[in-house]
């Protein structure tokens, strides 16, 4: 179809009020965005409108129109987020005016990399006023992304230079490149209303990804589930819509005055939720005085506005014509993702101040160790993916899940993976595989040492003669992460890279304190062989009673003993504390289950005889027996359970 094979792309409008942003569009579209009553009882334009210019059979531009009026700018700052292109408008009888400029550096500062200037009314100046126009356009684009570009002079009254307009429009919009278009749905919505017969229905940029008909879908911050029930992209439905193009979107699960613009649409569970953000600023030059820790702004965050406190990283305050590391914090829940570009205006709503871009949307509060944190910030800024893979997961205390990571990121699967990979380097580790994976960092590990660290002084005070520590498993289990416990490779290669530098001390399999697990002795070593001798291999085998007074170490180190040899599996502890050797207590049961197939049930004394032992360990074997499910009891007599 030649819709498929179809470019779409996006260019803003910006300029001075009464430029003749609003006429220009309707005369290379036929379409008066200015649609409210009150933008056509004024003459002005108040809100964002909408149209489409199709430059050839494979080009089509949708159009925002934003107002000029230096009060709508937050309209404007919506309007201009994620366009592809900017067409600003300078009336030649005007020239460059306040809002001239200030559109610009918002454009500019919100990633806009491409377009082009229309010089309009010029039906109504001579020659002379058109080439100092002309002069003061080449000076306020310079060094900007509009320096040397092309300025178009028109007239919508005349309607001449509009052909070359729209060649020069056409040949800016074939260097903007393809977006990337790997990323998850994301759109900040710029209207909601409601239309007969189909319900709420809101539009807006898309930013990132693919959607689809039918998809299950939230509206953030709010969380609110939502369906896509219908998209239409410049008033054709089609059955999905990806990045870079204005589309409307049915939505059902929601009514229309339920939603305000500066809400996103976004896959389900794909964003959280900020009141912080960690960023990098740039300040404009201008009379402002320098912004100080604490200041508030007006920041505007795709089609959202509102009210933030900076708090500069690097130094106690941010100055004009400055760039700067800082922390935002707001008052009320944000939906963003690194990489998101904002504006600044004073907390007036009079000026711009400055943009920036989101290193980190979900950091922690930085207080003191600020120069570190503007360290780390700035390692995001420089490397990308990576270090910002690194960040993520080393924030979250024992490590990161892909499931808790994707989000964060906004990235797919594939990004992901190619990060992971080239973030081994610095040490970061997978555990286990699907969406549950756990990542760590060499930071999540030092938390897990410490905390077995913990651990193991609690288990040391519990079992003040134990020759060993705790089992990997056994800190898995006490260390939770999120919903589940860790996984036990993961704590195995924390603890042993803390065997590595001295921390712990690995024994028989276990993990311990250096200092407090007790090590055996040349005594507890020919105490062990005279409890082996005595107890192993017996029907009748001596208890450590018996044996203490043929050794010489104390009944308490003893029975620590029995115990070593039972947590080896070389003995079985009884009830009534008899120790038994574990292989005969293994050889009789099999024994017992022949034979009590054949009899059917047996007494106590039917037992000592069919094994050969006495009533003083056949009364402990049975009731052994019967806890472990083999036997039940019914009055004198045992049979199979
Ligand atoms: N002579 C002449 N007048 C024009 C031209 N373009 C626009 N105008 C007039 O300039 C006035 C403002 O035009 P708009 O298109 O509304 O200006 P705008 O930039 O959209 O204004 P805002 O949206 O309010 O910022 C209107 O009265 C237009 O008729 C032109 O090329 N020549
Ligand atoms: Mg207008």
């Amino acid at each position: 179809m030649a819709e498929d094979s179809k470019r779409y792309l996006v260019m803003g409008t910006s300029g001075h009020i009464d430029h003749g942003k609003t006429s220009l569009v309707r005369v290379l579209t036929g379409v008066d965005t200015d649609t409210l009553e009150e933008e056509k009882r004024r003459g002005i334009t108040i809100n964002l409108g909408f149209a489409h210019l199709d430059l050839g059979e494979d080009l089509r531009i949708g159009i925002i129109d934003v107002p000029g009026h230096a009060r709508f700018i937050r309209n404007m700052v919506a309007g201009a987020t994620g366009i592809d292109l900017l067409l600003l408008v300078i009336a030649a009888d005007d020239g460059v005016m306040p809002q001239t400029t200030e559109h610009l550096h918002i454009a500019r500062m919100l990633g806009v990399r491409h377009g082009l200037v229309a010089l309009t009314k010029v039906d109504m100046v001579e020659e002379d006023i058109r080439e100092l126009a002309i002069e003061d356009i080449r000076d306020v684009t310079r060094g900007t992304f509009l320096e040397d570009c092309a300025i178009v002079p028109v007239s919508s009254v005349k309607q001449t230079g509009l052909e070359e307009l729209k060649q020069q429009i056409r040949q800016v919009a074939e260097a903007v490149p393809l977006r990337s278009d790997d990323g998850r749905f994301r759109m900040a919505i710029d209207r909601s209303f409601s239309i007969r017969g189909a319900g709420t229905v809101v539009t807006g940029t898309t930013v990132s990804g693919t959607l689809h008909v039918d998809a299950d879908m939230s509206l953030y911050p709010s969380g609110r589930k939502v369906r896509v029930r219908g998209i239409q992209v410049h008033g054709n439905d089609v059955d999905s819509v990806s990045a870079g193009m204005r589309a409307a979107i049915n939505l059902s699960g929601v009514s229309h005055d339920e939603i305000s613009r500066g809400e996103v649409l976004a896959e389900r569970e794909a964003l959280e939720s900020s009141y912080m953000l960690d960023a990098e600023v740039e300040m404009l030059e201008g009379s402002h005085a320098a912004l100080r820790r604490g200041s508030e702004v007006e920041l505007h965050i795709g089609t959202v506005e509102l009210s933030a406190k900076l708090h500069p990283l690097e130094s106690d305050s941010v100055p004009p014509g400055s760039t700067a590391l800082v922390q935002l914090r707001v008052s009320e829940p944000l939906a963003i993702a690194a990489g998101d570009r904002f504006i600044m205006r004073s907390s007036t709503g009079r000026y711009t101040l400055g943009g920036g871009i989101v290193l980190d949307p979900h950091p922690t509060k930085h207080r003191r160790r600020r120069s570190e944190a503007a360290e780390k910030l700035g390692d995001l800024r420089e490397e990308g993916l990576e270090a910002r893979l690194l960040h993520e997961v080393a924030k979250k205390q024992y490590g990161a899940t892909r499931q808790d990571l994707l989000p964060l990121l906004l990235i797919d699967e594939t990004s992901l993976e190619a990060g992971i990979a080239s973030a081994a380097r610095h040490g970061l580790q997978a555990h286990g595989s699907g969406r549950q994976q756990l990542l760590s960092t060499t930071e999540n590990r030092e938390r897990i040492i410490r905390r077995s660290i913990q651990m193991l002084e609690s288990f040391h005070d519990d079992n003040p003669l134990t020759l060993r520590g705790m089992g990997s498993q056994a800190f898995a289990n006490g260390i939770t992460a999120g919903e589940g416990s860790l996984p036990v490779e993961l704590v195995e290669l924390a603890l042993n890279a803390a065997v590595q530098d001295g921390r712990l001390l690995k024994q028989s399999g276990t993990f311990a304190l250096p200092g407090r697990a007790v090590k055996l002795t040349a005594k507890d070593n020919e105490a062990l062989k005279e409890l082996r001798a005595r107890m192993l291999d017996s029907l009748k085998p001596d208890q450590p009673a018996d044996i203490v007074k043929d050794v010489s170490v104390d009944k308490k180190r003893l029975l620590m003993l029995c115990k070593l040899l039972a947590e080896d599996g070389e003995l079985v502890v009884l009830p009534g504390a008899v120790y038994f050797d574990a292989g005969l207590v293994e050889s009789m049961a099999g024994r017992l289950r022949d034979h009590l197939a054949a009899a059917g049930k047996m007494t106590v004394s039917d037992f000592n005889q069919l094994v050969g032992t006495s009533r003083k360990y056949g009364i402990p074997l049975l009731q052994y027996y019967e806890q472990s499910g083999l036997l039940k009891r019914d009055g004198d007599f045992r049979m199979l359970a």
